[in-house]
């Protein structure tokens, strides 16, 4: 639309306001460009407007326990009941619908857990802890990792050249951090428990290969790992499927040298790993070079190694 023709177009829906009262009647400066400008983005607009809010921070732990039903009728019962648990009770209801608190703080962690999902890991973390980087064969970025777990359990050609070049052959423990489902996770909990497991792995004797990072990774990959580098025991450090508004968990995959055709029941799991709450990053580092041991004694990892311990192999 022209704007002299637009500006026509206001003056005459403002006379007529006028002559209903809603609006001043006074001469008014007003243009296409004033209107306009009310539908800038908001930064464009009001660089100089401090944002200020004036409803709470649903997100923050206080806001979260306070009870969303108003005539309990056992008021105490019900706030111990809640704090019993992070599960979403005692909410209430409007109708048959969810409260807009609990909607908006439903929206809220949900995306939490996207952001956690479609982002990249950090990279100066992995600088700083000298990971370098290689890759699945995913290559269609994120949208291609999800739908395609296949391709997250193979280390590309070019991964494999890298590898090779790069890391030690034979190792007691191949380290390997994997993206995985949650970047959060990662960068919540590498700092801590990468130390504890290498300093970890030097007290017990054992010798340890040449850490990396593996972009869009699935569990999986350890297989190829283990054909690349032949160590005795793999450990991938690796982003865990989010929960509601809960992104920082992270996993410690094992396996006793995993090779092409080993499954899930050849491999163990430390799971649940984060700070407050979860199992304590440096405690399962601690546990994960315990539990290589184990697999390095027994020769073997997953179902294998539950029934050794339980007595089936002589030690
Ligand atoms: C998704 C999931 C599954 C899916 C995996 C399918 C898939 N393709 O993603 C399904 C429903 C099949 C599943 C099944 C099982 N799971 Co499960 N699972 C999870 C969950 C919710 C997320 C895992 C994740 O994010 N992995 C990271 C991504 C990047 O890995 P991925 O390569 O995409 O997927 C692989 C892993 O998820 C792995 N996996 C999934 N569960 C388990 C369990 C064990 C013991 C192992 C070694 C591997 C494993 O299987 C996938 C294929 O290789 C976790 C909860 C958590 N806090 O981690 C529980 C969790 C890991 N599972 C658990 C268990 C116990 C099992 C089962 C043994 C249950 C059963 N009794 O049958 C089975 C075993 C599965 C197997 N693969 O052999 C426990 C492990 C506890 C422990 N420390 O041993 C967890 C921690 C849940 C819990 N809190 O109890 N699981």
């Amino acid at each position: 639309m022209q704007g002299d023709h637009f500006d026509e177009l206001v003056e005459a829906v403002l006379k007529e306001l006028a002559g209903l009262g809603v609006v001043p009647a006074e001469p008014r400066q007003i243009s296409s460009e004033v209107v306009f400008s009310a539908f800038a983005p908001r930064g464009a607009v009001q660089k100089d407007v401090e944002l200020q809010l004036d409803l709470p921070d649903l997100t923050k732990a206080e806001e979260r326990a306070k009870p969303g039903i108003d005539q309990a009728q056992d008021a105490e019962g019900l706030l111990a009941l809640m704090a019993s648990t992070p599960a979403r009770i005692g909410v209430g209801r409007a109708g048959p619908r969810p409260r807009t608190k609990s909607w908006l703080l439903f929206q809220g962690d949900a995306a939490v857990t996207q952001d956690a999902l479609w982002r990249d890991v950090d990279e100066t973390l992995l600088n700083e802890l000298g990971l370098f980087v290689v890759q699945t064969k995913v290559t269609g970025g994120k949208q291609e990792y999800l739908l395609r777990p296949d391709l997250g359990r193979q280390l590309s050609d070019e991964a494999r050249q890298v590898v090779l070049q790069r890391c030690t052959q034979k190792p007691n423990i191949q380290l390997c951090v994997g993206d995985g489902l949650s970047a959060a996770a990662v960068e919540a909990n590498l700092r801590k428990i990468l130390p504890v497991i290498q300093s970890g792995c030097q007290m017990a004797g054992l010798s340890f290969g040449v850490p990396f990072f593996i972009k869009y990774c699935r569990v999986g990959v350890m297989n190829d790992v283990g054909e690349l580098l032949q160590p005795d025991v793999v450990m991938l450090l690796i982003g865990e499927r989010p929960g509601l508004g809960r992104a920082e968990s992270m996993s410690v995959y094992m396996g006793y040298h995993p090779q092409a055709g080993h499954t899930d029941a050849e491999r163990d799991v430390i799971c649940n790993i984060y700070d407050g709450g979860g199992t304590n990053p440096l405690e399962a580092g601690a546990y994960a070079v315990q539990l290589a041991q184990k697999m390095i004694r027994l020769q073997a990892s997953g179902v294998k190694l539950k029934i050794f311990e339980g007595g089936g192999k002589q030690e």
